[in-house]
């Protein structure tokens, strides 16, 4: 199976696909979906805003994914966006299963575009604060569990520090 790890920031990823830890409601914000559309450029937020809106004014409802180009961000082709569960507005385990279809909604949405590679940040572990230590256990069990049927994609968990890359690198078992 191809799943990796890689050190560093989501925006120089060298995979086809690259995912935003977006807000359901807001487009553009801090952490990753900053440096994503920092690096993206204007185009970006244009492409977000063409989405339809529920009637909770998200376009990117928690557990979703919503494709956009990549624009300025070489050299992937596509930016996926996926909005995690708000630990600062629920517990972890009801965070738990939306995490992991934020997954599964990502990787369904590179295959539905045809990007054979895929980065990931560790959704929600930032300012949505679910636990780092919790969250690599579920990411690696849906990538391992999604690419079982798709074995054409490759993986990559983009680590921004040391501790997401321990975390990652003791789940894997690399
Ligand atoms: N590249 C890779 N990983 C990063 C980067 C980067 N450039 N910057 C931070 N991380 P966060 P969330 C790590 O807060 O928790 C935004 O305002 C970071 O260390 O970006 O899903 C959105 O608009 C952490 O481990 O995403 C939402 O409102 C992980 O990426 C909200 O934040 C995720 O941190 C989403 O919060």
């Amino acid at each position: 199976m191809k799943i990796r790890i890689e050190r560093g920031d989501i925006t120089k990823m060298e995979t086809e696909a690259v995912v935003n830890a977006a807000n359901a409601v807001f487009i553009g914000g801090g952490g990753v979906d900053g440096a994503i559309h920092r690096a993206a450029g204007p185009e970006l937020a244009k492409a977000c805003a063409k989405f339809p809106r529920n009637k909770a004014g998200e376009w990117c409802p928690t557990g979703e994914a919503r494709t956009t180009p990549a624009f300025g961000i070489k050299p992937a082709k596509w930016v996926i966006h996926t909005a995690g569960p708000d630990c600062r507005e629920m517990g972890v385990e009801e965070a738990k299963p939306l995490l992991a279809k934020c997954y599964r909604s990502c990787m369904e949405e590179a295959v539905k575009v045809g990007a054979k590679s895929i980065a990931f940040p560790a959704i929600s572990t930032g300012i949505f604060g679910f636990p780092k230590e919790l969250a690599p256990a579920i990411a690696v069990k849906e990538a391992r569990a999604f690419l079982a049927a798709h074995p054409e994609l490759e993986v990559v968990f983009c680590c921004f520090g040391e501790r997401d890359a321990a975390c990652y690198t003791a789940e894997l078992g690399a």
